[in-house]
């Protein structure tokens, strides 16, 4: 069945110039791209993206990365989009992430870890609201 999830290509692999190289795993997947957005996080709209994380200790380190620079939002669309793109994205600590999952390919750091994508229909819900106002 048709699922939207949401990624966002953090600041960290903006700079490097691996927007198209990660967008275009999904479009290989067999994803269809719905939205996307450049852009640059206020404090504000990062404090609400994150606020599942606030009072956590390294919310200020989170939110300081995320609004680093600008990063690129996506809404895509395919079967069983949310876990299959958790699955895509590999471990949180990239220096973990399996070879072949995107984290796994292209970091080794922990907060700077590539890309963000939504854990379920909630975050989705929550995140695209505020990566799209
Ligand atoms: P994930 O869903 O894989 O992005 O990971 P989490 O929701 O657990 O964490 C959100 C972000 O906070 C991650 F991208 C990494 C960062 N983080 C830290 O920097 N330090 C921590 O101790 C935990 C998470």
């Amino acid at each position: 069945m048709a699922e939207q999830t949401l990624f966002i290509v953090k600041p960290d692999a903006v700079y490097r110039n691996l927007i198209g190289e990660v967008i275009s795993r999904f479009e290989k997947k067999g994803f269809r791209i719905l939205k996307l957005k450049m852009f640059t996080f206020t404090q504000e709209q990062a404090e609400k993206f994150y606020d599942v994380h606030k009072g956590k200790p390294f919310f200020g380190e989170l939110t300081s990365f995320i609004t680093s620079g600008p990063v690129v939002a996506a809404i895509i669309e395919g079967n069983n989009a949310i876990a299959t793109t958790r699955i895509m994205i590999g471990a949180t600590k990239s220096f973990e992430a399996v070879p072949g999952s995107i984290r796994g390919d292209f970091g080794l750091g922990f907060s700077e870890n590539i890309i963000h994508a939504s854990d379920s229909q909630g975050s989705f819900d929550h995140e695209s609201r505020v990566a799209f106002e």
